[in-house]
């Protein structure tokens, strides 16, 4: 079986309060891999497609609006079990709910002001990355996974 990736994707707010170096950290001291990244605006159509399972929420539209308010970081994470682990590193949508230690438990206060998305699954995390990584191989590996 091939190996689990996820997307992560730090969002407008996360970008313009200065927390990418952090939030990238936190994904490379627990040993996952980086496979992917890129800085990106994103339209509001893609927005809309990422999203299109709230799109009849009443939040909906302002977050489409949050979303395309500024770039993204745009991210594939690569490890076993890194849709769920990294869902743990996150923490809970409402980042008052999150507890401390995670991503949003420590950097954010708002739902609609959440620093961070992860994918909810491993079919969801190949949807979401579509492919366009660079082939490489980490000098960690033997390092972290025996
Ligand atoms: P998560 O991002 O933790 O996977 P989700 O997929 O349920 O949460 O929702 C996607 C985003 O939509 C979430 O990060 C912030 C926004 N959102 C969800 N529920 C909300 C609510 N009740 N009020 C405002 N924004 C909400
Ligand atoms: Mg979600």
């Amino acid at each position: 079986s091939e190996v689990e990736q996820t997307y992560i994707m730090i969002k407008p707010d996360g970008v313009q309060r200065g927390l990418v170096g952090e939030i990238i950290s936190r994904f490379e001291k627990k040993g996952f891999l980086l496979k992917g990244l890129k800085l990106f605006q994103c339209p509001k159509d893609l927005a809309q497609e990422h999203y299109k399972d709230l799109k009849e929420r009443p939040f909906f539209p302002n977050l489409i609006d949050y979303i395309t308010s500024g770039p993204v970081v745009c991210m594939a994470w690569e490890g076993d079990g890194v849709v769920a682990s990294a869902r743990k590193l996150i923490g809970a949508t409402n980042p008052l709910q999150a507890e401390p230690g995670t991503i949003r438990g420590d950097l954010a206060v708002q739902t609609g002001r959440n620093v961070v998305h992860g994918s909810d699954s491993p079919d969801n995390g190949k949807r979401e990355i579509e492919g366009e990584l660079a082939q490489w191989e980490s000098v960690q590996t033997p390092w972290l996974i025996e």
